[in-house]
């Protein structure tokens, strides 16, 4: 081997071993609970990004504009159904989070709650693509009810 090849193949087994150390260093793959609260938390996320410009619209804070308002209520009922998958026993911890463990010691009152904000989700997109203000106002206040009663006895704060 000429000293020509050597430095290239001692360069791409340095190059090769930076491949291999940097992602590990840098972006570590998550262990499955980091990952599934991260999941989680996109959710919630994905939630209140959705809910944001229906409240606005609702309180007058920005103009209606109906087909945006059946588009977020649609997202809302579409992502509701999607909560349960992000709480599996297994992702109690792994990762900064504000679940309490109080939700896997009552999961069904926890489902119970879950399924609550499904269905008034579906209600509100239900009347949404309505333009009835009155009762997108009155739908999205059984959401926010919806919400709030879960984050009051299982979210910390
Ligand atoms: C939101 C959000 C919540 C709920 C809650 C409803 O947009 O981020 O936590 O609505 O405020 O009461």
């Amino acid at each position: 081997m000429t000293a020509a090849r050597l430095s290239v193949s001692a360069l791409c087994a340095a190059g090769l071993l930076a491949a291999l150390a940097v992602p590990a260093l840098a972006d570590e793959k998550p262990t499955k609970a980091q990952w599934t609260i991260k999941y989680r938390q996109a959710t919630f996320t994905l939630l209140a990004w959705n809910i944001g410009p229906i409240s606005s619209m609702v309180k007058g804070e920005i103009p209606v504009d109906q087909a945006r308002l059946a588009l977020h209520a649609k997202r809302l009922a579409e992502l509701s159904p999607m909560i349960l998958e992000g709480f599996p026993a297994d992702a109690k911890t792994g990762a900064p989070n504000k679940a309490k463990p109080e939700i896997w010691d009552n999961f069904a009152d926890f489902r119970a709650k879950a399924t609550a904000l499904d269905e008034a989700t579906a209600k509100l997109a239900k009347v949404a693509p309505g333009g009835d203000m009155k009762a997108i106002a009155a739908g999205l206040g059984e959401v926010g009810n919806a919400c709030k009663s879960c984050h009051q006895k299982y979210r910390a704060d």
